[in-house]
């Protein structure tokens, strides 16, 4: 394990910013926070963090909407925060990794209101189209079926240029076009930008939706019977996802960060797909591609009523079927799921933690997993999600990530020490007297000790080479071992 290939064994540790640490009580988190807690990471084992966006955003996605690719948002601070954040994570050996956010802008990007008025050479930077009439109504219509993952028609209708877009995430969020090699060099130039400033690498957003079939035919329908005519769900995505052109551009992007020496940059991806096309986005070793793409398994495939045999199911693949060379990864959270200890109980905490930490690869952490954060009840009232906020007080709950999102938990102070004021964007977790950092650190025995303990133990030659078991025990029990066969 050289450093050319620091993150083989390493901790990445998701940061989501707005909710991390507030240094000038404003109820959202900043980048003065994210450095005043770097110790704290250091401490509990981690080698990188992975920022959330933290580029100028109307944050109609929370950051990952954004209306400039080079620029931080005044809510998170300034470049020279940014800078001092570098600088400093560098003294500790930390590495910074970027969300890169290609599939789409915000509506309010000087590209999109340029596209709008046909302004060159951002025509044709978003995916425009006229629409068809309707054989029954004689009206207007979308060009085809294609529904938003936020659920409802992908297409919106501008008045001003008089013709749809095409926004596979909110209203807010126009797709960049990837067949204009215009746009597609402007991407590259966000991301030389953020290199160039020292960043370690990049976690890339939505990968599978970057290219759409130009014949834009109707996708069939699903037959969930659970999915209403308005839920992604009601239909197959096969027109919209995944497409050829989109693992070329992922081998183009590792081309430029690949061109980048010390430190070697990381390029994580995110792909929630079946297990065979998620191992697509590793590329070849002709033509790389991702240095991994996120292994979602211990989210998407097991929960509180799984089976051992449904762990061992989930995680053999990620250790016995990948191709040779390819890293392997585990995440078990992040900020668009709800937390280990509500999805599996809290008595599972520590388990997943040792899955995600001691099983081969690569661990990737979501902030609070190391003290069993548990998911904030967020009414509608307060609820911030636009996910959520489209499906309406009937049906938010099934879409809501704000549960998952809410301010860390530090201490028993004000605002669980995560701002001075007692007013945070989204409500801190009625739990956090009893749950947080502080209270843990003075345990005997806690979540946070545990972590630590499990971060400490990859430094050994058995968990960082070692080979490894999965199996299940009777009828109650997933167990794995790690072991190193030693030759004398
Ligand atoms: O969350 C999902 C499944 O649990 C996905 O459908 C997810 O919405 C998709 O993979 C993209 O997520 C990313 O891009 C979104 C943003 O809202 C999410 O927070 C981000 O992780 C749009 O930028």
């Amino acid at each position: 394990n050289t450093d050319q290939d620091w993150w083989r064994t390493s901790v990445i540790y998701q940061v989501y910013p707005r909710s991390f640490k507030d240094t000038d009580g404003d109820g959202v988190g900043d980048l003065k926070g994210i450095e005043e807690k770097l110790d704290y990471l250091k401490e509990i084992g981690v080698n990188g963090v992975w920022l959330s966006p933290i580029f100028r955003s109307p944050m109609a996605d929370f950051g990952y909407d954004i209306a400039n690719f080079t620029d931080i948002d005044p809510i998170f601070g300034t470049m020279d925060d940014f800078d001092d954040l570098i600088k400093k994570a560098d003294t500790l050996g930390l590495r910074i990794i970027l969300d890169f956010v290609p599939n789409h802008s915000s509506d309010e990007h000087e590209w999109f209101k340029k596209s709008i008025k046909k302004i060159e050479p951002f025509t044709d930077y978003y995916i425009w189209h006229d629409g068809k009439v309707s054989n029954a109504s004689g009206e207007r219509i979308p060009p085809n079926n294609w529904l938003s993952v936020f659920r409802g028609p992908a297409w919106e209708w501008n008045e001003e240029r008089g013709q749809y877009y095409y926004h596979q995430f909110a209203v807010k969020q126009p797709d960049l076009n990837f067949r204009n090699p215009q746009l597609v060099d402007e991407m590259k130039d966000a991301m030389t930008f953020w290199l160039d400033r020292g960043v370690a690498g990049f976690r890339v957003d939505a990968v599978p939706f970057l290219f759409e079939v130009t014949s834009l035919q109707d996708e069939p329908l699903s037959n969930d019977p659970t999915a209403l005519p308005d839920d992604y769900l009601y239909l197959v995505h096969n027109y919209t996802v995944n497409l050829e052109e989109t693992f070329d551009m992922v081998q183009q992007w590792r081309g430029l960060i690949e061109a980048r020496q010390e430190p070697k940059r990381l390029m994580m991806a995110e792909a929630y797909a079946d297990f065979e096309t998620t191992l697509r986005y590793y590329g070849t070793p002709q033509s790389p591609g991702a240095h991994f793409p996120f292994n979602f398994a211990l989210i998407t495939d097991v929960n509180g009523n799984s089976t051992p045999a449904d762990f061992l199911k989930a995680t053999k693949k990620w250790i016995d079927d990948l191709p040779p060379g390819a890293l392997s990864n585990w995440v078990i959270g992040n900020h668009d799921n709800h937390r280990v200890a509500s999805r599996f109980g809290r008595e599972l905490v520590d388990g997943l933690n040792m899955l995600a930490l001691l099983l081969p690869g690569v661990a990737v952490t979501y902030n609070g997993e190391e003290i069993g954060m548990e998911d904030t009840s967020v009414g509608w009232e307060q609820t911030k999600d636009p996910q959520a906020l489209d499906a309406g007080p009937e049906r938010y709950l099934q879409y809501t990530r704000d549960p998952e999102r809410t301010p860390f938990q530090w201490d028993n102070t004000t605002s669980a020490g995560f701002s001075n004021s007692e007013v945070t964007w989204l409500p801190v977790n009625s739990n956090y007297p009893e749950l947080n950092v502080e209270a843990q650190k003075k345990a005997s025995v806690s979540h946070y000790h545990v972590y630590k303990l499990l971060t400490a133990a990859r430094a050994t030659p058995t968990v960082q080479r070692g080979d490894t078991q999965v199996e299940v025990i009777g009828d109650h029990v997933f167990a794995f071992t790690r072991y190193l066969t030693c030759t004398f």
